[in-house]
């Protein structure tokens, strides 16, 4: 049996892009989270790789870039779900949501992390919680972590032109229910590659006020991700899938 070894960092939408596909193709992996700071962790890759996370080790084989990890799982485990739908049409709206993940969604989603104070000092915790920082990096991260995070999401506000983060995401959620419609899910009764992106993206925020915002208003795009997530949970192998339950409390 396949088992594959995921590098990441817990708050990266393009790990979770991953995590989303592993576990929708029922394959089992491990989760190894990778020091932001010097990323020792990483396995051996080739001059030409960006030292990024995701890294993906799968029978043998080392993979880098979220979408083509997708396009390695789907091409490599057929499916059910297969990511690609066979009609032309649907392939290419489930290849542009994607598409919009990776340039849109996955940079709207850090100014809602980290956009406020509360927020900010929340994801530190979160990266120092799940990292394998040692003693005094811990620290300084959650000293830290905080501040440069928050200045990030500042950057990116400043640089696609929006000054409010939730203000961007909902706008950005009005295309996704766009392409939604009334059906379960973005190419109708399967899920695809858009929903698979989506979803693992959307996952970074759940321990955050702004998910349960959003899941709030918007009853359509909550049934989606609920459907989704019960197809995670159904086709998971091994202990390392994404704990889908909303938390209990959100602090601030
Ligand atoms: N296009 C890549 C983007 C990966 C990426 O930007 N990863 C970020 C984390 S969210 C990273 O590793 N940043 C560390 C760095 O740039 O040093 C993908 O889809 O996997």
């Amino acid at each position: 049996m396949t088992t594959a070894t995921l590098y990441e960092f817990e708050l990266c939408p393009y790990c979770q892009k991953v995590r989303a596909g592993l576990e929708l193709k029922g394959i089992a992996y491990e989760r190894v989270q990778v020091n932001p700071m010097n990323k020792k962790e990483l396995p051996t890759l080739p001059p030409s790789a960006p030292r990024k996370v995701p890294v993906l080790a799968i029978d043998g084989e080392v993979l880098w870039d979220s979408t083509e990890i997708l396009g390695y799982l789907d091409a490599h485990f057929a499916g059910p779900p297969a990511f690609l739908p066979a009609e032309e049409a649907a392939r290419a709206k489930t290849q542009e949501v994607e598409a919009w993940v990776d340039d849109a969604l996955t940079f709207a989603l850090p100014t809602v992390i980290y956009g406020t104070w509360g927020e900010a000092v929340k994801a530190a915790q979160v990266t120092a919680r799940t990292s394998n920082f040692g003693f005094f990096q811990n620290a300084m991260v959650r000293a830290g972590g905080s501040v440069v995070m928050h200045q990030v999401s500042k950057r990116i506000l400043k640089k696609r032109n929006e000054t409010d983060g939730r203000a961007w995401l909902s706008r950005e959620m009005d295309r996704f229910e766009g392409w939604l419609g009334e059906q379960p899910f973005v190419c109708g009764a399967e899920i695809t590659l858009g929903d698979v992106a989506t979803h693992g993206a959307l996952t970074c925020i759940r321990e955050f006020p702004a998910f349960t915002e959003l899941m709030g208003a918007r009853p359509r795009l909550a049934g989606w991700y609920a459907r989704v997530a019960a197809a995670r949970t159904d086709r998971r192998v091994g202990p390392s899938a994404t704990p889908h339950a909303p938390p209990a409390a959100h602090a601030s």
